[in-house]
């Protein structure tokens, strides 16, 4: 199996902004996270619930906006809530993650404070400890222009989340106890779509008007495509980033990663397909919600539109196809494209290779050979509170070194303001989702083989597009 890389630039700044006038507006979300009984695929299995929902309740904001969430923790066992895309100035300890923030014990709450700040688009929340993701706790989280700032498409007649994901019968607590004891995940028993299994959930249009769909993939493992019968799909936006508006039939959506795309319900009055479709699978799973037209003549019909499974070159001509619609406003009115970062020197090169295996008995996974383990102080405690001893900088290699997967609880320093390039690099026999927390960073490059300096290249220094997740290929 060759080397397949992905490479992103990325710049390591914390800006400053001084912030004149008025505050930006408020936004007050209280949440209560409880277990519950959830039935998706038809057996009962215990659900992370949100308020009372699954999957929870979508957060709705402006750019600019602050976004004041409460989470009370009644499980019984420490919780976090990660959000994706929402980045960090300066408050990366906002970004539930073990390592920066400690978890919220069971019975107590945290109140997380983030600002959107300068930022549009959609993305999604999802709780980042003990496999809860898999029990749900996760939903939609969308940010929206400014009043006067253009938007490059008419406002569509409706705007849906939808969370796609791959799911398992099984309690998250079985999936953990699994891990921890050597084994791999199981393959999954199905994909649900908002919560739902196939044929549960469906998402309502007028004949003639156009609908813009959030799309997120919420789940474990898996690449899912999605499509709908008989319509095509004109992607918009990418993880805050404005996409020249291309038409496809079909979309890969990897793990994490979120994308909006506009549909025109222009075919007869009748319900369709929207299917979902697992990639690189066998077998592939597939799962499917209905587009229901208001003046429907009637239901479903025909088999479900197939798409791609398991054509790898499929997936990474997409991936370049997806470009930064550089005339269009992003979260300010001056086109994006003003900002050149193709020519800005990259200081530093950083090549990432994941890795599986076990340590201790566990299944277990690495970068760079570390599996990462939480230090008894959150990291960005030991910082603020300056307590020696906690982590090593320089804890994982700036390369691949090749050995065996070891424990550590590793950091890597980066120099203020430096603009640097990072390599994924994966020779797993399954496509691997790398995010940062709180950064976009320009996708600019995706191939097979190994990758040589010869590789820059091939890099799109143009037109990239900023986003937090991108997919690195098996
Ligand atoms: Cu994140």
């Amino acid at each position: 199996m060759p080397l397949h890389s992905a490479v992103a630039l990325i710049c390591a700044t914390v800006s400053l902004f001084v912030i004149a006038g008025a505050e930006d507006p408020y936004r007050f979300f209280n949440w209560n996270v409880t277990y519950g009984d959830i039935f998706p695929l038809g057996v009962r299995q215990t659900g992370i619930l949100i308020n009372g929902q699954f999957p929870g309740p979508d957060i709705h904001s402006v750019t600019n906006d602050n976004l004041i969430i409460n989470v009370f923790n009644s499980l019984n066992e420490p919780f976090l809530l990660s959000w994706n895309g929402v980045q960090n100035r300066r408050n990366s300890y906002e970004d539930g993650v073990y390592g920066t923030t400690c978890p919220i014990p069971p019975g107590k709450n945290f109140t997380y404070i983030l600002q959107v700040k300068d930022q549009i688009g959609s993305f999604y929340y999802f709780p980042s400890l003990g496999f809860h993701k898999a029990a749900g706790g996760f939903g939609g989280i969308r940010i929206l222009s400014r009043p006067r700032i253009p938007v490059p498409f008419p406002d569509p007649a409706g705007d849906y989340t939808v969370l796609i994901g791959d799911w398992y019968k099984a309690n998250h607590t079985d999936l953990r106890a699994q891990l921890d004891s050597g084994r791999k995940l199981p393959f999954p028993d199905g994909i649900l779509i908002n919560g739902r299994g196939p044929g549960g959930a469906s998402f309502n249009v007028e004949q003639g008007k156009t609908y813009r769909l959030r799309i997120s993939n919420v789940g474990l493992q898996n690449s899912l495509n999605f499509r709908i019968q008989n319509h095509k799909l004109k992607l918009v936006e990418v993880e805050g980033t404005h996409t020249l508006q291309t038409t496809y039939s079909s979309i890969d959506l990897h793990l994490g990663q979120s994308m909006s795309v506009l549909f025109t319900a222009d075919q007869p009055a009748q319900d369709y397909y929207i299917v979902v479709s697992s990639r690189f699978t066998n077998p592939v799973l597939t799962s499917t919600a209905t587009l229901r037209y208001s003046n429907s003549a009637g239901p479903v019909s025909g088999p479900p539109p197939g798409g791609p499974t398991i054509q790898v070159d499929w997936s990474l001509n997409q991936a370049r196809s997806i470009r930064t619609n550089l005339t269009a406003s992003g979260p300010r009115p001056n086109p994006q494209g003003s900002y050149h970062y193709g020519l800005i020197n990259t200081t530093r090169t950083i090549r990432l290779a994941n890795s599986a295996g076990q340590v201790n008995g566990k299944q277990r996974y690495a970068v760079n050979s570390v599996s990462f383990v939480p230090a008894d102080t959150p990291l960005k405690l030991a910082d603020f509170f300056k307590i020696d001893g906690v982590y090593r900088i320089g804890s994982i290699s700036d390369n691949p070194t090749g050995g065996g997967i070891y424990l550590d609880t590793s950091v890597m320093n980066s120099d203020y303001r430096s603009f640097i390039e990072i390599v994924f690099q994966n020779d797993e026999d399954i496509v691997q989702s790398w995010h940062l927390d709180g950064y976009s960073f320009f996708v600019v490059g995706m191939d097979g083989g190994q990758w040589t300096a010869a590789s820059r290249n091939g890099y799109n220094l143009r037109d990239a597009v900023s986003r937090c997740t991108t997919q690195v290929k098996l």
